[in-house]
């Protein structure tokens, strides 16, 4: 008999008002996409009627516009978890129309597991085979597909045929048990396999196959300029620094890097500095830069949750998979990012910061305080687990009114206790084995820019000295000078010394 065929239609007209939906994926990469782009269809024939109709969405990261778009527009979505970056959610967010739960990654298949946000009652998993027994082979992410395949009602597969089949030879599928139960997870190297190459799905549950070809949906890079290329320069240096000191070792450690234009620029920096032997990557997503490297020598091994690549860089993987079979493997998202790997590996964790304070709490998420911009994604799982953590940021945004130092930041998500250093095109703050007044020294010395490192400067002036140094009546200054006026130069502290 084999699974059933559906079209993406039929398959969406299982998904009702009220249900939660699994997604695969993790980012833009191997997130189901056919049946929610159906699904959004559906909302909004529903919404013209006169009809309620919203879903919640469970999934690994951010999806692309098929999912969180689409949806999104038709307002579609009543409950999220965790990451996303797509433009049209977060306007939807920002409007405060979507319950937006924003976890640490490697907590999402946990906690659904643990029942933290309800019933999961129909996943739906991207793969590019599938057999008859129901072992599902996935595509360019590891996600959270066996915790939602075991946990749904209702599985839906899409085939998509964009992906090659041999993405077999990259999967390492493992999920764990719960507490008092879980074990050891046994990765001593980022190389280390420990699970099976597909998902084993209940045969009970598929309710059919959607066979589609839709190309992934990552979003380009912006090409590096002078600011990245100097940021990326100044982590390589001193990297290259902190091992020929000792810190770390020789053979290097392996490395972690976040999303985004800066976070791309930085490796490609430290790819090219040859100080720096080839090394190794325990990461959750590999971007571009990566793979170039890979094809170079310049990283040995990438162990990720995800290929968050463009579609030119996925098909020149999957046409060299001789190649790279053995140099990648795609993991479960608590794998890639969980805290026990992170700590006993020694991974150096690199992210990028929105905005930095004096005393080295990063804001990664949110916008003066209140605007969400993407979410925390994997960024605090490895920071707070790191052998040394790096923050990156230019020293100002928005053609320089807003600096990305401030007296103190509008929002916390990495604290001063988790965050070793951090990097602007300025130079370098290294926070290690700092008091707190030390740490604001470095941090205005080598991150600001020279433009705000007066007014910074200045803020330590008119702090009252216990052993954090705050003014707490302008702490937040700089904040309500861009909000007020538009310009965080244009802050003035007698405004709070009245
Ligand atoms: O705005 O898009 O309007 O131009 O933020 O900034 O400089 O292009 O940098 O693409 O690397 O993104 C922190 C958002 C940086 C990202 C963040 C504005 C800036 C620009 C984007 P425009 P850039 P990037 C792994 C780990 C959190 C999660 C994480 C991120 C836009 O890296 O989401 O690290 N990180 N996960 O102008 C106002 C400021 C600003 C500012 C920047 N201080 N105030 N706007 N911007 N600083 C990934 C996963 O977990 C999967």
């Amino acid at each position: 008999m084999g699974i059933a065929r559906l079209t993406a239609a039929e398959a969406a007209s299982l998904i009702k008002h009220g249900m939660n939906i699994g997604l695969s994926g993790f980012t833009p990469a191997g997130t189901a996409k056919a049946v929610t782009a159906e699904v959004a269809k559906i909302a909004a024939a529903e919404h013209a009627a006169g009809r309620p109709f919203q879903i919640g969405i469970f999934t690994g990261a951010s999806t692309g516009m098929s999912t969180d778009g689409v949806l999104s527009m038709e307002k579609a979505i009543s409950y999220r978890a965790p990451y996303t970056t797509n433009p049209e959610f977060r306007k939807h967010v920002n409007a405060g129309e979507i319950a937006y739960n924003d976890l640490h990654l490697s907590q999402m298949a946990q906690e659904l597991r643990y029942g933290f946000m309800g019933k999961c009652d129909i996943a739906i998993i991207e793969c590019s085979e599938v057999t008859p027994d129901g072992k599902a082979y996935l595509t360019a992410a590891g996600g959270i597909v066996p915790t939602i395949a075991r946990l749904a009602d209702k599985v839906i597969i899409e085939l998509n045929h964009f992906h090659s089949p041999d993405t077999k030879f990259i999967h390492d599928v493992y999920e764990p048990l719960d507490p008092p139960y879980r074990k050891v997870i046994p990765i001593e190297k980022p190389s280390d396999r420990i699970g099976v190459p597909y998902v084993q799905l209940d045969l009970n549950k598929v309710v059919g196959i959607v066979e589609c070809d839709i190309p992934d949906e990552a979003r380009s890079f912006t090409a590096p300029d002078p600011i990245t290329d100097k940021i990326g320069q100044n982590v390589a240096e001193f990297l290259a620094a902190d091992m020929k000191r000792g810190i770390i070792p020789p053979s290097f450690l392996p490395i972690q890097s976040g999303v985004g234009n800066i976070a791309n620029a930085v490796l490609g920096a430290l790819g090219e500095d040859k100080s720096i032997p080839a090394f190794e990557m325990y990461t959750e997503v590999l971007q571009d830069s990566v793979v170039g490297l890979m094809r170079e020598g310049r990283v040995k091994f990438g162990s990720a949750c995800s290929l968050t690549v463009t579609n030119d860089c996925l098909k020149g993987i999957y046409s060299d998979m001789d190649f790279f079979k053995d140099k990648l493997v795609l993991r479960q998202s608590e794998i890639s990012n969980s805290p026990e790997i992170i700590r006993r590996l020694g991974v150096i964790a690199m992210n990028t910061a929105i905005e930095c304070d004096l005393y080295g709490h990063v804001n990664s998420t949110q916008i003066c305080g209140t605007k969400m911009m993407n979410g925390i994604g994997g960024s605090g799982d490895f920071t707070r687990n790191a052998y040394i953590s790096i923050f990156s940021c230019p020293s100002t945004a928005k053609g320089g009114l807003i600096s990305s130092i401030v007296p103190f930041a509008s929002h916390i998500d990495h604290t001063e206790h988790d965050v070793n250093i951090i990097a602007t095109e300025q130079g370098v703050a290294d926070l290690r084995g700092k008091s707190p007044i030390e740490r604001a020294k470095a941090i205005i010395e080598n991150c600001a820019h020279p433009d705000y490192k007066n007014l910074l400067w200045d803020y330590l002036k008119i702090s009252t000295k216990n052993h954090t140094w705050h003014n707490m009546a302008a702490a937040l200054s700089f904040h309500e000078a861009f909000i007020r006026k538009g310009d965080m130069h244009l802050v003035d502290y007698s405004e709070y010394l009245k």
